[in-house]
């Protein structure tokens, strides 16, 4: 007699799990990652970030009824393929929301359109302090600015290494290289470094002695360097090959083991500010490292940075219980404390992300966060 009622709420629950099921809104989000030319090691890193995040969102169970679906595009680099994903995404995909373009340079002619849409935007690498979160309330970011990271990590490096002249060399095409060599300058003003020499190169650029060979008469103790990682692995191998031996500190596009694939030995005390501690021992951190370990991949700033934009979409979606573009951004305002790899985050009014950098050092062949 008692059977009956059982079994039949147990048919009932398995139903309404199926009819759940079968209910499931797919909420598409587009990512413009640089797979190719000179971004292309950090988009790598993004897209195995993107896809890892968006698994485990829809593994967990967390938005009930919702999955999220990650449609990634090349960006090439470029400003012009960049503009072409964008409205790929916002036209023809229907994005909820857009993870990129991973350079500051394409995020600066991609993300109005975006914004011209109502498609919430959140980049999760794009460093130059200005030109990006201002364009409009739509584009949010989780990476942190060169302004968040160089002046900290320069003046604890200083404090560590007691340098005080600096040569200081940046690329002048590009959004983020100008971007990072303004922080940088006014890093060396506000702390009284006397710059012996500031000289420029372009991307195409592979030949920096002419450069290195000026800054190195002026006497340094330190070279300071905004570059893409390619042009960065190229100048501190250079910088080795005409003799330097003293450190070198990099801006956000050194933040990638490629550039000791690329300049090996030669890489050994290059100093990085990073957004992410990749050897903090937080719940958050670890679980994203096992994530990684399990998938036999090795994660860099730009992977844990990526995977945290995810989480942040997904957040959204959770405070606000639906997946459209306004709802994403309208739970982007009420986004506080996001546990994630790269600390406690939180978006500033600004729309910019916040959370504690760190500084590290290559050792070894590898990045060491510098305790
Ligand atoms: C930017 C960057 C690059 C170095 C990484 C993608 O920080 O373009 O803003």
């Amino acid at each position: 007699m008692r059977l009956a009622p059982r079994i039949s709420l147990l048919v009932a629950a398995s139903l309404l799990s199926i009819g759940s099921a079968h209910a499931e809104t797919v909420v598409k989000i587009g990512a413009a990652l640089s797979l190719t030319g000179p971004a292309a090691a950090y988009g790598a890193q993004q897209k195995v970030g993107i896809l890892a995040a968006v698994e485990e969102v829809n593994r967990s169970g967390a938005l009930k009824g919702v999955k999220l679906e990650a449609v990634i595009e090349d960006d090439a680099s470029t400003k012009e393929q960049g503009i072409a994903v964008f409205q790929r995404f916002i036209n023809k995909d229907k994005v909820a929301a857009i993870i990129g373009p991973t350079l500051s340079n394409t995020a600066t002619a991609a993300d109005p359109l975006a914004q011209g849409a109502r498609v919430p935007v959140v980049a999760v690498s794009n460093t130059a302090p200005k030109g990006i979160t201002d364009i409009g309330d739509f584009i949010w970011r989780v990476s942190l600015t060169e302004g968040q990271v160089i002046p900290g990590a320069l003046k604890r490096l200083q404090a560590k290494l007691g340098f005080k002249k600096a040569g200081v060399l940046y690329g002048n095409d590009d959004a983020f290289t100008q971007a990072g060599y303004n922080v940088m300058k006014a890093a060396t003003e506000a702390m009284a470094l006397e710059v012996v020499g500031t000289q420029t190169f372009a991307k195409p650029d592979k030949d920096y002695t002419a450069q290195l060979t000026a800054l190195l008469g002026g006497k340094p103790e330190i070279l300071i360097v905004s570059a893409l990682v390619e042009n960065a692995s190229g100048i501190v191998a250079q910088a080795r090959q005409l003799g330097w031996q003293g450190p070198i500190f990099g801006g956000n596009g050194f933040n990638s083991p490629k550039l000791m694939g690329n300049a090996g030995p030669a890489a050994e005390g290059v100093y990085v500010g990073t957004a992410w501690n990749k050897v903090s021992s937080a719940a958050p951190n670890q679980a994203f490292l096992k994530n990684m370990a399990a998938r036999a991949h090795e994660p860099d700033q730009f992977c844990a940075q990526a995977w945290t934009g995810v989480m942040a979409i997904a957040e959204a979606i959770r405070l606000s219980g639906k997946g459209g573009r306004e709802e994403v951004r309208a739970g982007f305002l009420k986004l506080k404390a996001l546990p994630t790899p790269l600390g406690t985050f939180s978006f500033l009014e600004s729309r910019d992300g916040s959370h504690d950098p760190a500084l590290q050092v290559v050792k070894d062949g590898k990045f060491q966060i510098v305790q």
